[in-house]
């Protein structure tokens, strides 16, 4: 009988502790891709909610390198001498997602960056990502290739 009960805890115990982790699940929207060339760099946008969680690393076999970037603003001076705002990209070791709240990688800003593409990534493709978070399980996606996306400025 002690056996028996022992064994009931712990199933619930189990039953509970896979109810938290699914809580603690990154949930990943909206992928796109931008069209690139071989031998070039793409780079892959989505939007994260639904965990307190950091994106570590992300693996794609279309490329030879898979970075998580930034872009910076620096003040420049032009050859008049008056301030131009340049965007730089930087390499990030991680990227936070919040359980409430969007982290959005969009252009000019967050962003995943596929280096040295081993293929061209045309419109209508598609590109399959795996995103390495440290405490969620890992995410596979698959990221349309689009020139364009909602947030983007229309010409
Ligand atoms: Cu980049």
């Amino acid at each position: 009988m002690r056996k028996l009960s022992y064994l009931i805890a712990v199933s619930y115990l189990f039953v509970a502790t896979s109810l938290i982790a699914a809580e603690n699940q990154v949930k990943v929207m909206e992928p796109w891709a931008r069209p690139a060339q071989m031998g070039q760099s793409g780079a892959v946008f989505l939007q994260m909610t639904g965990a307190e969680d950091k994106l570590v690393k992300a693996e794609c076999n279309d490329c030879e390198v898979v970075e998580l970037h930034t872009h910076l603003t620096e003040i420049k001076k032009d050859k008049d001498g008056n301030d131009i705002e340049v965007k730089k990209m930087r390499p990030v070791s991680y990227i936070e997602v919040h359980k409430k709240g969007i982290t959005e990688l969009k252009k000019g800003g967050l962003h995943i960056m596929l280096l040295k593409m081993k293929r061209e990534l045309k419109e209508g493709d598609e590109v399959k990502l795996r995103l390495i978070f440290e405490s969620s399980v890992p995410v596979n996606i698959i990221a349309k290739v689009k020139k364009c996306c909602g947030g983007c400025h229309r010409k």
